[in-house]
Formats: C-alpha cells, sequence, structure tokens
C-alpha cells in the first residue's frame, strides 16, 4: 500500500480522497492555489503545498506544479479526483514516468474513452448495445445526408471528441441537415480544436443510467449497479438515484453483467462508469468515463462499500478479492447536487457562508467542505454540498430526503436547496416517471415573476 497519496484536486471530492486515505493508514498531501489557502482539504491535509494562482490553468492545471509538489514532498502515488486532470492521458503518462503511481485507469484506457468513436466502436465490437448510426467518422455533407436518409430521421450529429453535449445537434429533416451539420462541426472545432464527427438515430425521450465499475491489475472486474443521472439541466446533472426506478432485475443484471465482461475483455483496471442511453426498454451505450464520479456516493449507500477506498487499493495493485456474487444492494439511495447557483437561473452564487447547519440521522450522508465563514471562491465549479439518503424503500429513502431538505441551512449565498425541494416533490419525480428532458420541461412550466422563473411556485 502506499504511504503517502497527494490529492491533485480541490473541494469535497478532496475531502471525500483524504477521508479514505485516512482510514487506510496513508498520508495525504493537499494541492491548492492562493484562493483555496483556507479550505478544508488543506486544513485537514497531513501536509500541503500551494501550487499557484487562483486561476484553474496556472494551479489545477499546472502539470510541473504538481509533479513539483509529489517530488519534494515524497508522495507515491497521485490522485487526480474529477475533472482537472482525471481524464488527462498525458498525465497519467507523466506521473508513471516521474516515478509515482496514477490512481486511476491506464493512459490507453483513458484515451480510446476520450474518442467518442473508438470508445463506441471498441463496445460495439465486444457486443454492448450502441445506438444505430454510422460506422466511425462520417468523412462530408453529402455521405452525411445519404446516411441520415438511411438511419431514418431525427437523427443526431456528435463530435468525436465530444461529451458533456458539446459539438452536438439535432436534425429532425432532410433540410435541416447541412445546418445541423455546419454548427455542430464549428461548436466541435471551437470547444475541442477537432470537428470529426459521427452520427447516431436521436432518441428522443431516454433515460441516462450509468455503471459502475471496478477492475483490478489482474482480470478481474466487477459491476455495482446502476444509477439513474436523469435529472439534469444543461448536461449537469442534479439529482442521481440508485437504483433506477425503470430497470427490472433481469436489465439490471444483464446491463451490470455485460458492462463488467466487458471491461475485463478490455483489460480495464480503476473505477470507471458506463454510460448508457435506455429508451423503451432498450440499452444502448454511449460514453464511458475512465475515473470516479460526483455520484459516486449513491453507489456506496446501497453497496457500502467506500469506492475510493477500493480504487486506491487496485491502483497499489492489489486483487480486488471478492466477486460479483458478494456485492449485495439496500434498498435505495438519492443524491441532491447543492449547487451555489441561483436555483432558477443556475447563475453562481460564489461569496461567504453566513450560517452553515448540516441535516443528520439514520440513513443521511452530507459530503461538503464548507463550514461557517467559508468563502466560496469564484473561480470554480459551483457543487457546494452533496445530500445523500438511504432508506429501505425509494419511499423512504424520499421521506428521508424531503426530511433532511427541511433541516439543510446554508446562509449567505443562493443554493439549489429550494430547487431540490420543489423537484421531489413533483408526482412525477415521486413516481419515478422522468426522462432526460424532465427537469428542463418542469423549469419552463414554473409560473413566470418579473420574466423570472420562481422555484417553490405553485
Ligand atoms: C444522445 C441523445 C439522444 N440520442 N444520443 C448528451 C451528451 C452526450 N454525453 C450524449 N448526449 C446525448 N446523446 C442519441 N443518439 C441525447 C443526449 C442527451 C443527454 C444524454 C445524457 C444526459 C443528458 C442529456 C441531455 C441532453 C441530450
Amino acid at each position: 500500500m502506499f504511504e503517502k497519496i497527494l490529492i491533485a484536486n480541490r473541494g469535497e471530492i478532496a475531502l471525500r480522497i483524504h477521508r479514505a486515505c485516512k482510514e487506510m493508514g496513508v498520508a495525504t498531501v493537499a494541492v491548492h492555489s492562493t484562493a483555496d489557502a483556507d479550505a478544508m482539504h488543506v486544513r485537514l491535509a497531513d501536509e500541503s503545498v500551494c501550487i499557484g494562482p487562483p486561476s484553474a490553468k496556472e494551479s489545477y492545471l499546472n502539470i510541473p506544479a504538481i509533479l513539483t509538489a509529489a517530488s519534494v514532498t515524497g508522495a507515491d502515488a497521485i490522485h487526480p479526483g474529477i475533472g482537472f486532470m482525471a481524464e488527462n492521458a498525458h498525465f497519467a503518462e507523466l506521473v508513471s514516468e516521474h516515478g509515482f503511481t496514477f490512481i486511476g485507469p491506464a493512459p490507453e484506457h483513458i484515451r480510446i474513452m476520450g474518442d467518442k468513436v473508438t470508445a463506441k466502436r471498441t463496445m460495439k465490437e465486444h457486443g454492448i448495445p450502441t445506438v444505430p448510426g454510422s460506422d466511425g467518422t462520417v468523412p462530408s455533407l453529402d455521405f452525411g445526408k445519404a446516411l441520415a436518409r438511411k438511419i431514418g430521421y431525427p437523427v443526431l450529429i456528435k463530435a468525436a471528441a465530444g461529451g458533456g453535449g458539446k459539438g452536438m445537434k439535432v436534425a429532425r429533416d432532410e433540410k435541416g441537415f447541412e445546418e445541423a451539420w455546419t454548427l455542430a462541426r464549428a461548436e466541435a472545432k471551437a470547444a475541442f480544436g477537432n470537428d470529426e464527427m459521427y452520427i447516431e438515430k436521436y432518441l428522443d425521450h431516454p433515460r441516462h443510467i450509468e455503471i459502475q465499475l471496478l477492475g483490478d491489475y489482474h482480470g478481474n472486474c466487477v459491476h455495482f449497479g446502476e444509477r439513474d443521472c436523469s435529472i439534469q439541466r444543461r448536461h449537469q446533472k442534479v439529482i442521481e438515484e440508485a437504483p433506477s426506478p425503470a430497470l427490472n432485475a433481469r436489465e439490471r443484471d444483464k446491463m451490470g453483467g455485460l458492462s463488467a465482461k466487458v471491461a475485463s475483455e478490455i483489460g480495464y483496471h480503476g473505477v470507471g462508469t458506463m454510460e448508457f442511453l435506455y429508451q423503451d426498454g432498450e440499452f444502448y451505450f454511449i460514453e464511458m468515463n475512465t475515473r470516479l464520479q460526483v455520484e459516486h456516493t449513491v453507489t456506496e449507500m446501497i453497496t457500502g462499500i467506500d469506492l475510493v477506498r477500493e480504487q486506491i487499493r487496485v491502483a497499489s495493485k492489489a486483487p480486488l478479492g471478492y466477486t460479483q456474487k458478494d456485492i449485495t444492494f439496500e434498498g435505495h439511495a438519492i443524491e441532491c447536487r447543492i449547487n451555489a447557483e441561483n436555483p432558477n437561473t443556475f447563475v453562481p452564487s460564489p461569496g461567504k457562508i453566513e450560517n452553515y447547519h448540516a441535516p443528520g440521522g439514520l440513513g443521511v450522508r452530507v459530503d461538503s467542505a464548507i463550514y461557517d465563514g467559508y468563502v466560496i471562491p469564484p473561480y470554480y465549479d459551483s457543487l457546494i454540498a452533496k445530500l445523500v439518503v438511504q432508506g429501505k424503500s425509494r419511499n423512504e429513502a424520499l421521506l428521508r430526503l424531503r426530511r433532511s431538505l427541511g433541516e439543510f441551512v446554508i446562509g449567505g449565498v443562493e443554493t439549489l436547496l429550494p430547487l431540490h425541494e420543489k423537484i421531489i416533490n413533483q408526482p412525477d419525480f415521486i413516481n419515478g416517471d422522468y426522462d432526460i428532458h424532465w427537469l428542463e420541461k418542469m423549469m419552463e412550466e414554473t409560473p413566470k415573476k418579473n420574466g423570472k422563473a420562481v422555484a417553490g411556485a405553485e
């Protein structure tokens, strides 16, 4: 096992990783920007190193500064957390070349999954269902048009380098194809410097369901079931839950089993997530994330397994030590992402926390690095807390969530708390009857006041 891990991240996830390290008897090194000198993970870590000014580009994305910090503190491994360096294959390679262990998958796997066309082809070759569409990238407008006619409209034009919805446009009919093609390509070029495109049949009411995977260096791979992440707005997840209210036991076992089998076949090690669209009883692979995810906590709540601990263990080349049948599921978990944002517009609301009280009690977990008097800097992601509840049934989890949201106090800044209270009281949400468009529709239907939607209004 490692003796000292450098955590190359910030906020709640840096604290989450620190907690796993301490319980494993591993010392921690926090790295931080000047804006994060008073952060909780910096206070709690055994050592800390300031790696640059507030701008992420000069601190959390500053490879020489991170490697130097690992070197001067004598760390043996680097945990990239979520975002920043987590899916940067070049960084993963440099970490190993400098004699440290990268706590994550092989650079080769990061690279394969970073190219959405290669990822899809790899999964298809291994028997995972994918959305009908082009076989690889589409070389020209005319080729695309001919193909779209064969697939049948509507089609979705996607960037090979994409993800997160950038460089993606729907063409509803042949008349609209050229404009969608041109816009999607321009957006992809601007965002990724790469305008290679592919085409898929557009699914108009899918759910976003993902499978949590873990593989070791010895060819063993297991799954921890699915999470339903359909409650989202503009590609930002807002609520996640497990199990998905839409799946039956047979579908769950089939998708989990197939995903774990393929991950094992490609020699995947580390934690990873296969993302699927699920519509009308069918699954379609879309992407694979080669990192820990924000919502891993939901899976932890129903399996009782510390996924960060497991991630660190497999990175140290330890074998899994258990098999699929040892993983059991207990009840239901729901997570609310609490961002410091206006609950109607999602405009960030940085500033000083004036009053903070977190809920507690049986089945309630709050992952957060904020505290009374903490000043949320304006430079980074606005996620400030995750409220995760677990119950014996979905209904018990919902009652517990409603109770916990009512106890939560975060003063001084605007947060998504009022939006969460509104969502979880909607009959569709209570019935588990929602798709990836549901939240945006709900917010459009909210009564407008002075041209602004009002969360919580009836
Ligand atoms: C799709 C789709 C419908 N049909 N592909 C959005 C980002 C990228 N990761 C994949 N995305 C989608 N791909 C086909 N063929 C709808 C989306 C999509 C979406 C997917 C997951 C979660 C939220 C979403 C929001 C809008 C669109």
